[in-house]
């Protein structure tokens, strides 16, 4: 039997889901945050999940799920109780940005999600011609879209690591605050 700490207890569990088209970079990102390293992937059936441990006393157990075209019905399954959405787009894509931002719309205009924040992956930055994080916020038209939740635009690529850890920690700490509101907002309705 081991031995669990009293820190262990205090961990707590943020559930956050990762969404974006298929061959954004999704599942190789989900692998390179938990292993640190590259796998070959094969388009995602269904999802993959994967608990990640942070610094700061929170474990995000992150849900990867499949971006084809006749998978996404199937998004607003995940959107129950969730506490961070990450979207990841091909920085390179500019052909499928359009679509993506549509898909975006369709998932923020959820009722399960309201408020919960959104970090955009703007992935593939190695590849030439990669869109900024200014052109991928404007495209994406996040200003409008994201005006009544907390959100951001990351750079980076999922082969390096490149703005992984930044992402990692703003995921968190906007994971944390809204599981504070949660509980707020809880607390409120039992004592009405
Ligand atoms: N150059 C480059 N290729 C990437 C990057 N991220 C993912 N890929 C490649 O993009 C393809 C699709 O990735 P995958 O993780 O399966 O996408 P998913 O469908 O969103 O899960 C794979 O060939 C990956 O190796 C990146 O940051 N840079
Ligand atoms: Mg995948």
């Amino acid at each position: 039997m081991g031995l669990v700490s009293a820190k262990q207890f205090k961990v707590k569990q943020a559930q956050v889901l990762m969404l974006g088209l298929d061959s954004a970079g999704k599942s190789t990102l989900l692998y390179k945050l938990k292993f640190n390293d590259v796998f070959l992937t094969l388009p995602t059936i269904g999802f993959n999940v994967e608990m990640i441990e942070t610094e700061e006393n929170i474990a995000l157990t992150i849900w990867d799920v499949g971006g084809q075209h006749k998978m996404r019905t199937a998004w607003d399954n995940y959107l129950e109780n969730i506490d961070g959405l990450v979207y990841v787009v091909d920085s390179t894509d500019k052909q499928r940005l359009e679509e993506s931002k549509k898909e975006l719309e369709l998932i923020l205009r959820n009722d399960n999600i309201k408020n919960v924040p959104v970090v955009v992956l703007a992935n593939k930055q190695d590849l030439p011609g990669a869109l900024d994080a200014v052109e991928i916020t404007r495209r994406l038209n996040m200003k409008k879209h994201c005006h009544d939740r907390n959100w951001y635009v990351q750079p980076c690529c999922a082969i390096t690591g490149e703005g992984l850890s930044q992402a990692l920690r703003k995921v968190t700490s906007f994971a944390k605050s809204c599981m504070k509101s949660k509980q707020e907002a809880f607390t409120i309705f039992k004592q009405d």
